[in-house]
């Protein structure tokens, strides 16, 4: 199902979704009322006063080379950032607005800069998330033709100046407050204008309406992507707390072994897995996230082999005691409970295969 573009994404399996914006500054938390990225509208934060807070947001802990070597010891191939939410705030020094981190915060380091060049020296690809939807730009619900113009001018700067392997929109879908006009002729429009740019970049399918025939791979939200046969490739996004955008409150972790599970079910449904991380408001990453990524680097290093490059087998069904992928001619077996003394647990699985177990237990 992959072709030549997809190709190298398809085998990654494993990426880092980065949510950080101007959003980050506020730490989940405005008054009493409590949000991370949504803050802005959720919590009916007035424009002078987000934008004043923006103009703090200071992420001087950013550190672009300790966030790609988190990724690459969890055993993610690629990142993915938030370069625009949809706040509208640019986190890369954009000439289309100043409502960007370098002119309106002053902020004069590049770090989406930074972390391509951190990126490209691991081996990791970095790809940009980019919101359709922006709440700032009154032309969204104005002018939208006008809009578009900008929108378009902001992604040639990123594909031109940092060749993103991926693109994943988002805010496609219709809403109010403020209205969404965005249309599924708008969607096909951007997704020629970027393949104009770039054939090769990879494009979710927000970029029109998420229909399985738009842009390159389908993207279940907090949802674990099902078994094929489905004519897009997969990739699921979660969450290693409740939140895409830093919330100090939010301190709910999945555990190693809750997200190696979900990267073995993936695996063997042949889907990806983009697992997202929130930096503080000054650019750090807390231990709540990046302890449990450790973790999974462990497993990762030891049974990497049956998740990178591996997929649905195509001839076993899902077992009662763990998953298997394929790889070639290798079935790799990733067992979440041994049978132990209850033998006939090992055949409860349909059609299970009698080949001993590549992988150890997760603990
Ligand atoms: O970027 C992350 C989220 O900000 C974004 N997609 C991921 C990757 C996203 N936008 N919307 N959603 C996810 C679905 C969430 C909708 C809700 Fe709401 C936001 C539920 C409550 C707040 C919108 C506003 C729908 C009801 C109220």
């Amino acid at each position: 199902m992959s072709s030549p573009r997809t190709r190298r994404f398809d085998e990654a399996r494993f990426g880092m979704f980065i949510h950080f914006g101007a959003y980050s500054a506020f730490k989940g938390q405005y008054g009493t009322c409590r949000d991370a990225e949504w803050i802005k509208r959720q919590c009916t934060i007035p424009w002078s006063e987000y934008e004043a807070k923006a103009a703090t947001f200071n992420p001087v802990s950013f550190d672009a080379n300790a966030i790609v070597q988190l990724a690459k010891q969890a055993g993610q191939k690629y990142i993915i950032i938030t370069a625009k939410h949809h706040d509208g705030f640019a986190m890369w020094p954009t000439s289309v607005n100043r409502w960007n981190l370098r002119d309106h915060s002053g902020f004069s380091r590049d770090i989406l800069r930074e972390l391509k060049t951190a990126a490209t020296a691991n081996g990791i690809k970095l790809g940009f998330y980019y919101s359709i939807w922006d709440w700032h730009d009154p032309d969204f619900v104005a002018n939208l033709p006008v809009y578009v113009t900008r929108m378009k001018a902001q992604l040639q700067e990123l594909v031109t100046g940092y060749d993103p392997a991926v693109l994943w929109f988002d805010g496609e879908w219709s809403e109010s407050n403020p209205t969404n006009p965005w249309s599924a002729q708008n969607g096909e429009d951007l997704e020629r204008f970027v393949r104009g740019i770039s054939p090769q970049v990879v494009i979710n399918n927000r970029v029109v309406k998420r229909r399985s025939v738009d842009g390159d791979f389908g993207t279940p939200e907090q949802a674990l992507a099902g078994s094929p046969p489905s004519i897009q490739l997969q990739e699921s996004c979660m969450t290693i707390n409740n939140t895409w955008g830093y919330a100090a409150w939010d301190t709910a972790f999945k555990s190693a072994t809750t997200m190696v599970r979900d990267l073995a079910t993936l695996t063997s449904n042949g889907a990806n897995f983009l697992l997202n991380i929130g930096p503080t408001d000054t650019g750090a990453v807390t231990a709540g996230q990046a302890d449990p990524l450790r973790g999974i680097g462990t497993w990762m290093t030891a049974n990497g082999a049956a998740i990178t490059g591996a997929s649905h087998t195509g001839l076993v069904g899902q077992p009662a005691w763990g998953r298997v992928t394929r790889k070639g001619n290798k079935l790799y077996l990733i067992v979440n409970a041994w049978a132990g003394a209850r033998h006939n647990d090992l055949h409860r699985g349909r059609g299970t295969p009698a080949i001993p177990s590549s992988t150890p237990r997760l603990r």
